[in-house]
């Protein structure tokens, strides 16, 4: 098939399940067209057997506010047209499925179909999309779609609560690559945790875009309280809004020199595995990809019972769940399944083989394959 996928290719979790769905099905053998104002980050390095264009949104003295949108659905026209697309899948729906929208409309003039499908990643509904100044145009997105589908349960149920869509809404778990993000070996995670912490020392990492609804400043809290009760560090990957106020607070605990921020990494299948335990205290996640990544690597998370969180991480087997800002009941969780080892170890392996069982990308993709074949092949189709 050719597709055409259409993503935020800057730090997001929606872009990462974007780029990683076009480099699996290149490697199944599809045609990938990434259309977007730049190269999506995860890519660089694994472009082969993809393809990317540019949109570029020209300005005019006139335009406070360049029509990025318009620039949008041009290209997916013209990359449509030319490449002979099959479909186009976007990512996030504002303003993605309003764009491909147009960029169908435009092509059927020209007696072209373009069906395209709008995959539903959790602010985009929860809340951007709830915004009175989006909310018309993402419910008329999600309607006019060829096709849905929402990343968990929870966040199809929040759609259909909010938005009471006339379109079906297919649940597709996000997936992670099992041979990417994997656990190292004795030797390889020694030599990976010497680069951050000394011998005997625990490591957590946190990781997201430092937005309020990431809950940094919990972060920081939480580990303060670790740290206390025995030898820890703390990676901070990522940058964004709450990360000087994270940084404040670090330096205001006196614990500065055990946290590390180490800002916009983009190796991160080799430094998730050399943590012990993830922090993920957010508001809320509609899945919280970044957890299933670290469960990939032999991670347990220490979460918020939020959103779809339950539905990736089980609490007690696969990781620990706690109401939102409970930092106290976060960090007596964390030091006392650090100081137990046996039950450490079996929650790591539970980890792991939940992502190998139930999230793995060869699991996930022929979902994606499946639903684009019922769209291409669906009403309109020649
Ligand atoms: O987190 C965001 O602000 C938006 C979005 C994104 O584009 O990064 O994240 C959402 O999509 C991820 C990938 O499907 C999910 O793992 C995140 O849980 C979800 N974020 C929220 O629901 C807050």
């Amino acid at each position: 098939m050719k597709i055409g996928i259409t993503c935020y290719p800057t730090y997001g979790g929606s872009g990462v399940v974007a780029t990683e769905l076009g480099i699996e099905l290149a490697a199944a053998g599809h045609q990938v067209h990434f259309i977007a104002y730049s190269p999506p980050f995860r890519l660089r390095g694994r472009e082969q057997d993809i393809a990317f264009h540019e949109v570029s949104v020209s300005n005019y003295p006139l335009f406070e506010f360049p029509p990025y949108d318009l620039a949008l659905a041009t290209r997916m026209a013209e990359v449509a047209a030319y490449y002979q697309l099959d479909l186009l899948h976007v990512h996030y729906a504002i303003p993605h499925s309003i764009s491909a929208f147009l960029a169908r409309e435009m092509l059927a003039r020209d007696g072209r179909r373009l069906p395209f499908i709008t995959t539903l990643h959790g602010t985009d509904i929860t809340l951007v999309g709830l915004d009175h100044s989006y909310l018309p145009t993402t419910r008329f997105g999600i309607d006019r779609s060829d096709g849905v589908t929402a990343i968990s349960n929870y966040l199809r149920e929040r759609t259909i609560q909010e938005f009471h869509p006339e379109r079906p809404i297919e649940v597709i778990p996000n997936f992670v690559n099992c041979d990417v993000y994997v656990p190292l070996s004795d030797e390889q995670r020694a030599q990976g945790r010497a680069r951050y912490a000394a011998d005997g020392e625990k490591i957590l990492v946190h990781l997201s875009n430092f937005r309020p609804v990431k809950r940094t400043a919990d972060v920081v809290r939480i580990f303060s309280r670790v740290a206390r009760e025995l030898p820890a560090r703390l990676l901070m990957i990522g940058d964004g809004p709450e990360r000087s106020a994270a940084e404040w607070i670090a330096h205001s605990t006196g614990i500065q020199d055990r946290v590390h921020f180490l800002g916009k990494q983009d190796n991160v299948s080799d430094i998730l595995p050399l943590a012990d335990l993830l922090l993920l205290p957010s508001e809320l996640e509609s899945f919280g990809l970044v957890a299933l990544e670290a469960m990939a690597c032999r991670v347990p998370t220490i979460a918020t019972r939020v959103g779809g969180i339950p539905e990736v991480i089980e609490d007690g087997v696969t990781g620990c769940l706690f109401p939102v800002g409970d930092v106290d009941a976060m960090a007596a969780a964390a030091v006392d399944l650090l100081r137990d080892p046996d039950r450490y170890h079996a929650m790591a392996d539970a980890a792991r083989k939940t992502a190998q069982a139930r999230y793995c990308a060869s699991k996930i993709l022929p979902l994606y394959e499946q639903f684009y074949e019922r769209v291409v092949n669906g009403p309109g189709a020649p």
